[in-house]
């Protein structure tokens, strides 16, 4: 409970409560859900917790506390004041949620401190984590109809879309909000419909390794946006509304075919992968988890030479599959490993590593955990 700790130093009194919200890794499924796809997330037990207290006087006051025990401040800002553009910084992403929720009717003026350890920067989403905190907390501060988690998800990509002015899709407030343990969550996007898939990788002798590259990345980068606006100039061009839609793309230019067949292609690997998970064989997986990598790679061109290695050393010691995950550039790789074979694969990425000398990756067994929810 750093949070509430913190909170106390900060403010002398206790929070009226703490919220919580995890980071997430996506099995499969990316740079789909902007096209209106399938993505199969899982929440990780890395969380990011608000401690908050409402104000009476409309004003919103936000406090980090960093690993190290720094803390950064932001504040006070009225609500009612709020404006895309006039916050930047890691404040736009809780003042950016109070725009949003004011938009909707929830004008709570409060003193939140933030806690947690989510890493940043990893592709593991702790600024989504981050935010669906602060969403959920200031929901439970105020008063009136809370909206379904699905819906919330919806409110807090436009605050970071139009607040923060980072061009995301819904993949991961979704995963923060709607996962729950020892399972994944199949969402249809474009329908919104969800499926909760369970998923007990250990029951199959299997574990999923994170690989942290340590080589970060932000979504607020050109890049993301760049391959999002190619995906819907494609689209265009097809006389689609989505790429979600496409199937033949052999008549698009040659600088947007090879996103188009990313999409196309992992659409379809999603749904092999859903088939397989339902059938209680996630050894089935490994092949197109390796094949969706390959197309980020090779066609999506959102890799970088750290998650290749790390997904070459990953498979050649003994891993089912691996890849990228998350937005790319960077980040986290996932590897589907058999236990027996673990230590092996952890061995063999390191070695890659410093055979390059790149900086050690850090690894750790990703278990899907528990979704956001109410802590104290
Ligand atoms: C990032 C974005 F935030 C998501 O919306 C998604 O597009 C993902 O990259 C790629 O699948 O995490």
């Amino acid at each position: 409970m750093r949070a509430a700790g913190a909170f106390r130093q900060k403010h002398g009194r206790a929070p009226a409560g703490v919220w919580s919200a995890p980071g997430r890794v996506n099995l499969i499924g990316e740079h789909t859900d902007y096209n209106d796809g399938f993505v199969l997330p899982f929440a990780l037990p890395f969380r990011i917790a608000v401690a908050a207290s409402p104000r009476d006087d409309g004003m919103l006051t936000a406090t980090t506390v960093g690993d190290d025990g720094t803390t950064q401040h932001a504040g006070p800002v009225a609500v009612a004041d709020l404006r895309p553009g006039g916050v930047t910084g890691w404040a736009a992403y809780p003042c950016g949620v109070a725009w949003v929720l004011r938009d909707h009717g929830f004008d709570t003026g409060a003193d939140l401190v933030i806690a947690g350890d989510v890493p940043t920067g990893a592709g593991l989403s702790s600024s989504h984590a981050l935010q669906c905190a602060v969403a959920l907390a200031l929901l439970g501060l105020g008063s009136g109809e809370k909206p379904p988690l699905a819906e919330l998800a919806r409110w807090i990509q436009r605050s970071e879309n139009d607040f923060v002015g980072a061009p995301t899709g819904l993949l991961d407030q979704t995963a923060s909000l709607c996962c729950v343990a020892a399972h994944v969550l199949f969402v249809d996007v474009r329908s919104g419909e969800q499926e909760q898939i369970p998923f007990d990788a250990a029951a199959h002798g299997l574990e999923v390794l994170a690989i942290d590259t340590r080589v970060r990345h932000s979504l607020a980068d050109s890049a993301y946006g760049d391959r999002r606006k190619g995906c819907e100039r494609a689209a265009e061009l097809l006389g689609l509304a989505s790429l979600r839609d496409a199937s033949e793309v052999s008549a698009l230019p040659p600088d947007l075919l090879p996103l188009a067949k990313h999409v196309v292609s992992e659409n379809e690997r999603v749904l092999k992968t859903v088939a397989a998970l339902r059938a209680d064989a996630p050894g089935r997986i490994g092949d197109l988890l390796t094949e969706s990598h390959r197309s980020l790679r090779d066609d999506y061109r959102v890799s970088c030479e750290e998650l290749d290695v790390a997904v070459a050393a990953a498979v050649g010691a003994g891993a089912l599959g691996a890849r990228m995950t998350g937005g790319g550039f960077g980040g986290t790789a996932i590897a589907l490993v058999p236990v027996d074979h673990a230590a092996r694969v952890r061995s063999a990425v390191l070695a890659a590593f410093a055979e390059r000398s790149f900086e050690p990756p850090r690894m750790f067994p990703a278990v899907p955990s528990a979704g956001a929810g109410r802590d104290l």
